[in-house]
């Protein structure tokens, strides 16, 4: 009985929610915004993570109403945060698969999804993972376009390890790129970042980044050392288990109200 083919029953009986993990300023350390993380509570084998059904839901196109559900809730939750706490509450930020990216519909599900919450379009930022998302399809170009003529934000989510093609660089109205964890190391506190291959890297996309207005996200931040040596690098945002692990929207609460490390 595999998990494809209870998902769509899943849907209707309410088995998915979401967490939310804190993606912090790297220079001042305030909650900027999260990212929004699809969980499955199945009733018989716990709480599965998206690496567990996400790719089959995109196989089988339950990715668009499940897309759709994960919109309306993100959407509906940052808009609470918006009214109760203003200009400090965080951006809202929603993975887009492929496949929703090459659907005509998600135009009509993202103004749905702002309308019916009350979120303002700016606080929403979509990101669009590289190299699936952004292959050589004029249709996700398409939609991607109209989705920003709405106000909504886009960010490249995994830079640097698709095929990068990046010419869409170019083409897509951007607002940011996010560099996968698997880019971050440690510090290694015998080495400046100029000794460094792995941190040269970094450096290099941060000026890029910079070049093109964009704004950088690292994941991975770990620990206070990276974050440091991020920040040192012009690096703007980061996200990883020193500012939060992903949870529920109650406890981001707390830390909507405090300042990290938590
Ligand atoms: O939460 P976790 O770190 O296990 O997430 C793993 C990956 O699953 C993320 O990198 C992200 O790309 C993907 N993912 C998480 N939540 C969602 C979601 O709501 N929609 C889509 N399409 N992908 C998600
Ligand atoms: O969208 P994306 O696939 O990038 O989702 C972020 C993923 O990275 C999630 O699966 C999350 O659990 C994971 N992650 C978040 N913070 C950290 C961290 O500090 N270190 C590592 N190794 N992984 C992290
Ligand atoms: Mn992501
Ligand atoms: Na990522």
């Amino acid at each position: 009985y595999t998990v494809s083919v209870r998902m769509p029953k899943a849907l209707d009986r309410g088995e998915f929610f979401l967490e939310y993990q804190p993606i912090c300023s790297l220079v001042d350390r305030s909650l900027t915004a999260v990212e929004a993380l699809v969980r499955w509570r199945h009733p018989l084998l716990g709480v599965l993570g998206p690496d567990e059904f996400v790719p089959a839901a995109e196989e089988t196109g339950l990715i668009l109403p499940l897309g759709r559900w994960i919109l309306r809730e993100a959407c509906a939750q940052g808009a609470a945060w918006q009214r109760r706490y203003g200009s400090r509450a965080p951006q809202v930020n929603v993975n887009i698969t492929a496949r929703q990216a090459r659907n005509k519909g998600l135009v009509a599900d993202v103004g749905r999804a702002l309308a019916d919450s009350g979120l303002e379009p700016a606080m929403l930022q979509l990101e669009i993972t590289e190299g699936t998302a952004l292959g050589p399809h004029d249709e996700s170009l398409r939609v991607l376009d109209a989705l920003v003529d709405k106000g909504v934000t886009l960010t490249v989510d995994d830079f640097g390890t698709g095929w990068s093609n990046l010419a869409y660089l170019r083409d897509l109205p951007l607002a940011g790129l996010k560099l996968p964890s698997s880019f971050i190391t440690e510090p290694d506190p015998g080495r400046s970042a100029d000794e460094d291959v792995g941190w040269r890297i970094v450096g290099g996309l941060t000026t890029l980044a910079r070049t093109l207005g964009l704004t950088l996200t690292a994941e991975g931040v770990e620990t206070a050392e990276i974050a440091d040596r991020l920040r040192e690098m012009g690096c703007d945002w980061g996200q990883g288990w020193y500012f939060g692990r992903p949870t529920s929207p109650r406890d981001l609460e707390e830390l909507l109200l405090r300042r990290p490390p938590w």
